[in-house]
């Protein structure tokens, strides 16, 4: 084991190195240290011997609850301050030089001050605490497309969990050894007073600095902090993109595979359509869906003009709730054993339970740890997560290691909207796909704190996560469209769609097949559509619904085209392209204006 604890009397070097070339490391190392004051110091390895030791070591003090080992090996339960459940996106800042390059899209303070708020909190807050030096590796550690971090911070929680989630310890650090370049995240829980947290990120400088939380994309840094809005900074400087996107892999009958990336909003669907298992009909056939990703992606246009994409993650810190042997058979596969449950429910025996598990158990046990009692809420909440190492799904594609990335032959973009939107469209070329990214909407969900269920603009699903304005976002996407680049496909999709009872209209999971098969066969030129102002819709045949019963009300709403709705919508989409002035592409703006036109005569 290479990891040592130091007494931090003595100078924090990083292990294994001679000399300067961790210089810059050991140094803001050493300057973290001497600012929170903690106890002592330990460089994480990421070996097993490591984990065991902290594992114990929170399982002695409570952090982590054994679950039943039968039915759950090596599985724990961690119920995290109850005040500290979700992201706070009201809480999160992008901290650059001009608050315009910020955009409206982002809270802004300038650096300096961001700096000086952030740096009074994190002042001793170590102390009688360890500090654990994460090195990481966001993507396969031998691909050029991979970008390192470190993350310093007091959780050990966070520690087993960025264990998971990302290629962390010894690989990591000698890449970041070789490169001399990382991002650098500071976290510490403080004192999980929801008063006193702030999650601050200076894209200039590749730095983050989290306070006052222990929980999901607030504090495993390399996730949303790190692979989304400071990568989505750097990509924008490289001709890249960092997106809030799964990547899955569809096998035909034939044996080809083609890749398709989604974005779709917190908590709508990304893990679910990632490992999705085919109708029986399909499955049959030999129509096979390949796991690439199931959260963040980031493509980069290859040699051969098209986008290559790689996962960032090593991991999946999926939501709980709803997933089922039904809904989910994948993820349920994959979280048998050696995962994190954060916030779930326990039954008599001690299993975790979540609403819509499904499996006839019951609960005793609520995720504050209370006597379950259903008058009280669910017992899960609603944002309850698994942590678990992408190796575990059955359906993990052997390309999500290859460092080249996996060609894209689709964009798919999709929201949570109960009217209006059809279950699915085709843009007509690439500056309408941005377009209708750029015009996303979607109810919240419970995925960051505040109401649940309201219709916001989340463009691309990236509202929460971009680093930057979004005007120059979509410059950016829009910049992509050059000669020589073969460019994907951009769909919309919605299976989220509610009938006047209420119900969802589309059966959406293992069915929505249907429509990445409809979408390839577009791709390949062989499927039939209509042509909408809004785009291609499928047209009565096109998509395969055999199998499958849709009354005349479903029908109608998930392939039919509501002309006076979209209209409404148009003016809608209008008025928020114009919250960004003059900053905001004319080419987008063109784009909208035309189809406004289009639906006005
Ligand atoms: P983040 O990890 O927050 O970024 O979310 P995600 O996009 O990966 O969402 P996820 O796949 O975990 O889905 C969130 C919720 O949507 C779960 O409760 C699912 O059961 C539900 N869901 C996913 N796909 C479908 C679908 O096709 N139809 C319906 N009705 N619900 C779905
Ligand atoms: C999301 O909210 O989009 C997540 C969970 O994937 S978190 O890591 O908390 O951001
Ligand atoms: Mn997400």
């Amino acid at each position: 084991m290479n990891a040592i604890s130091h007494d931090v009397s003595k100078p924090a070097i990083a292990p294994g190195s001679e000399g300067s070339k961790l210089a810059a490391l050991n140094a803001w190392v050493a300057e973290v240290a001497a600012l929170t004051q903690p106890d002592a110091i330990h460089w994480c390895d990421g070996s097993d011997a490591e984990n065991a030791k902290l594992v114990a070591q929170m399982q002695a003090d409570g952090t982590l609850i054994k679950l039943n080992e039968q039915t759950h090996p090596n599985s724990w339960l961690h119920r995290s301050h109850p005040d500290d459940v979700a992201r706070v996106e009201h809480l999160t800042f992008v901290c650059t030089s001009e608050q315009e390059d910020a955009g409206p899209n982002n809270h802004w303070m300038s650096p300096a001050d961001g700096h000086k708020q952030m740096d009074a909190l994190f002042a001793g807050c170590m102390k009688g605490r360890t500090m654990y030096v994460i090195p990481y590796c966001m993507g396969p550690i031998d691909s050029p497309l991979s970008r390192c971090g470190v993350e310093i911070t007091d959780s050990p929680y966070v520690v087993a969990n960025m264990r998971i989630m990302t290629r962390m310890g010894a690989p990591a650090l000698a890449r970041i050894e070789r490169e001399g370049k990382f991002v650098r995240g500071l976290h510490s829980i403080g004192e999980l007073d929801p008063e006193r947290r702030f999650i601050m990120h200076f894209p200039e400088e590749l730095t983050i600095k989290s306070y006052g939380s222990g929980y999901g994309g607030n504090a495993l840094l390399g996730k949303k902090c790190h692979a989304l809005r400071i990568a989505s900074h750097q990509a924008r400087n490289e001709g890249w993109l960092a997106e809030h996107m799964l990547i899955l892999g569809l096998e035909n009958p034939q044996g080809e595979t083609h890749y398709v990336a989604a974005a779709f909003p917190s908590a709508c669907g990304k893990t679910n359509l990632a490992m999705l298992i085919p109708p029986e009909g399909y499955r049959a056939q030999g129509w096979k869906v390949w796991t690439v990703g199931d959260d963040i992606c980031w493509m980069r246009p290859g040699a051969d003009g098209r986008l290559y994409a790689i996962n960032p993650e090593a991991g999946f810190f999926g939501v709980a709730p709803g997933t089922s042997r039904k809904s989910n058979p994948n993820a349920l596969a994959s979280i048998r054993h050696d995962t994190i449950f954060t916030n779930v429910g326990v039954t008599a025996d001690n299993q975790p339970w979540w609403e819509g598990i499904d499996n006839g158990d019951t609960p005793v046990t609520d995720w504050r740890g209370n006597v379950y009692d259903a008058a009280k809420g669910p017992a899960a909440h609603p944002n309850s997560r698994f942590t678990v190492s992408a190796k575990q799904c059955p359906s993990y594609s052997e390309q999500a290691e290859n460092p080249a990335g996996v060609p894209i032959s689709a964009i798919v973009f999709g929201g949570r909207r109960a009217s209006l939107v059809p279950l699915v469209f085709e843009a007509r070329d690439w500056t309408h796909g941005v377009l209708v990214g750029a015009a996303m909407g979607s109810e919240t969900t419970a995925a960051a704190t505040g109401a649940v269920g309201v219709m916001r603009r989340d463009p691309m699903a990236m509202k929460p996560f971009c680093g930057y304005n979004f005007a120059d976002y979509f410059s950016h996407w829009l910049s992509f469209d050059k000669t020589g680049a073969k460019l994907p496909k951009i769909f919309h999709v919605n299976w989220f769609r509610k009938g006047d009872d209420g119900k969802f209209l589309w059966p959406g999971f293992g069915d929505n097949l249907r429509v990445l098969e409809w979408m390839i066969q577009r791709v390949k030129g062989e499927a039939g559509s209509i042509e909408t102002p809004i785009g291609h819709l499928p047209a009565d045949g096109d998509l395969n619904l055999d199998g499958i019963t849709l009354g005349e009300e479903a029908r109608a709403k998930l392939f039919g085209f509501d002309h006076a709705g979209w209209q409404a919508e148009f003016a809608s989409i209008g008025e928020y392209l114009d919250e960004y002035g003059p900053r905001m592409p004319q080419q987008l703006k063109d784009e909208q204006q035309r189809i406004a036109r289009d639906l006005a005569g």
